[in-house]
């Protein structure tokens, strides 16, 4: 691995240090604020950068409607072109922003190239519905009139994504928005500025080079922004990810002035493990998705539902399988599990252990803090196992780390019932080989969660389709499907070309 001032060397941002960007205008702010970066790995600063003032955030938005009048008539295949050249120039950086996402957000280095390669198979994906973005032609009850609908693009969309997938998660957004004719203003995580920073130059990189205008791509960097953004009516779609106390209030503030969010917000997710699963396969399916990333994706598996038949031997196996993670260092690639991404979620951890023991969690393998010198920076935790009741307020919460819930069934609707018993509806999984209880698991009567998969596990969803969830998920779709049909307005076109006006339900009108 190259060493961190190599790596931000390589992304060609060692010397920037914006408060916000409009394209290759990297903005000095008139603000004297700062933030540091630091990286969770370590515990060292990476950087300082620069906080928006309201003034930026007005000089970014202007730019943005400026360019919004270019590019919602530069023709949509033509946005595709630039958002390919976007995805190539993503192939090239994918070790250096695999590395930086790595080392600032404290995911393993894996998992920070499968980040990286998320947003190259999105804008691959995006390349191909530029010369899609279909919409119906419908027949007219009327003689010789045509009736068609159109998509047309909203204006600028904000995007406001969260520190634990700090950059696929923009390229979702932006890469649909782009081709579909929008322009974006993104507010990272400010808990991984840099990783916005490194994104925001790669793609503006690729908009000089094609001689577009400022404002296509705008990032913003400040606490206050996200605020402005809800309430301003120049933003018609605000695209969210985050925790759903936030979402509610973004939700509400959007939907006050008739603007449209997508919202991501918490998990809570669940795998039923039959008597009919094959155990092996279950067992990686299950340790990765509550340990991967620390635990802390949208997806992360919080709780496994398991037959009581199999109950026991399933949890001696997880307990075993837990005995042999490795947690350090997450780009020393021989470790599963890294830091959390700061104290505050040290924190939240040990406070969810701590209620979950109050209200009778008994921990089957227990958590704590880990310390000396490979976790100098506090925020290694260790990943933890508690046979709980669904019912428990702690169980019905989401809580970004790596603690996992055992609950015991007999029927499948009873598990199903537990599965969908708690507020959040993101991922679901059933692992069976039995079809009939897959079958169950998918019917209407089934999982109530956006995602419900069969035989693996409820994390690592694949671009290619939608991906969101119900209830106090937020509802949103991003990334595949027709997910983009959120970031355009339809418009119905009714075309009269007879001599005659006809007026519909054969309403007479003469004068
Ligand atoms: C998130 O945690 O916010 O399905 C996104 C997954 C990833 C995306 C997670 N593809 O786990």
């Amino acid at each position: 691995m190259n060493n961190i001032s190599t790596v931000l060397k390589n992304l060609g941002i060692l010397k920037l240090n914006p408060a916000f960007s409009t394209g290759s205008n990297w903005g000095a702010t008139s603000g004297a604020k700062t933030l540091d970066s630091f990286s969770p790995v370590d515990g060292k600063k990476i950087a300082s950068v620069q906080l928006a003032t309201d003034e930026d955030y007005e000089t970014v938005i202007k730019k943005a409607a400026d360019a919004f009048l270019f590019w919602r008539n530069f023709p949509a295949p033509k946005r595709g072109e630039i958002v390919r050249q976007f995805g190539e120039a993503l192939r090239m950086h994918k070790e250096d922003l695999g590395t930086l996402v790595s080392y600032e957000m404290g995911k393993s280095l894996q998992e920070g190239f499968g980040e990286v390669q998320e947003m190259i198979d999105i804008c691959d994906f995006a390349v191909g519905l530029s010369r899609q973005l279909y919409g119906l032609t419908m027949h007219s009850e009327r003689p010789n009139h045509r009736m068609y609908e159109q998509w047309h693009p909203m204006g600028i969309v904000a995007i406001i994504s969260a520190f634990n997938f700090p950059v696929a998660v923009w390229s979702w957004n932006t890469a649909l928005a782009l081709v579909c004719g929008n322009v974006c203003v993104w507010k990272p995580s400010s808990k991984t500025p840099l990783c916005g920073i490194a994104c925001q130059h790669i793609i503006a990189t690729v908009l000089k080079k094609n001689n577009m205008p400022e404002g296509i791509s705008n990032l913003l960097i400040g606490n206050s922004v996200g605020n402005l953004i809800n309430n301003d009516k120049r933003v018609p779609l605000v695209s969210f990810t985050g925790s759903t106390r936030i979402g509610r209030v973004v939700s509400a503030s959007v939907a006050s002035r008739f603007g449209r969010s997508i919202l991501e917000l918490g998990g809570n997710n669940a795998i039923i493990i039959s008597k009919d699963a094959d155990l092996e396969m279950s067992i990686i399916g299950a340790v990765f998705g509550a340990v991967g990333t620390a635990g802390q994706r949208c997806t992360s598996t919080r709780r496994l539902i398991i037959h009581e038949d199999i109950y026991e031997a399933f949890k001696n196996k997880l307990v075993k399988a837990y005995g042999q993670l490795r947690i350090g260092d997450p780009l020393d690639q021989h470790n599963h599990v890294g830091p959390l991404i700061d104290i505050a979620a040290v924190e939240m951890y040990s406070h969810a252990i701590d209620k979950g023991k109050k209200e009778g969690a008994n921990f089957v393998v227990e958590g704590g803090i880990l310390s000396g010198d490979a976790y100098q920076s506090g925020c290694y935790v260790k990943p933890c196992i508690a046979e709980v009741e669904n019912h428990y307020e702690i169980v019905q919460e989401e809580t970004f780390a790596p603690i996992l819930y055992l609950i015991k069934y007999k029927t499948l609707a009873e598990a199903i019932a537990l599965q969908n018993g708690v507020p959040q509806g993101l991922s679901s999984a059933i692992m069976t080989l039995n079809l009939r209880e897959a079958e169950q698991f998918l019917s209407a009567a089934g999982s109530d969660c956006g995602i419900a998969n069969v035989n693996i596990g409820t994390s690592g969803a694949e671009i290619g389709g939608a991906f969101g969830g119900e209830k106090e998920t937020g509802g949103g779709r991003e990334s595949g499907s027709d997910a983009w049909k959120g970031y355009m307005r339809r418009q119905t076109n009714t075309i009269n070309y007879s001599n005659t006006l006809t007026l519909a339900q054969a309403v007479k009108f003469d004068l």
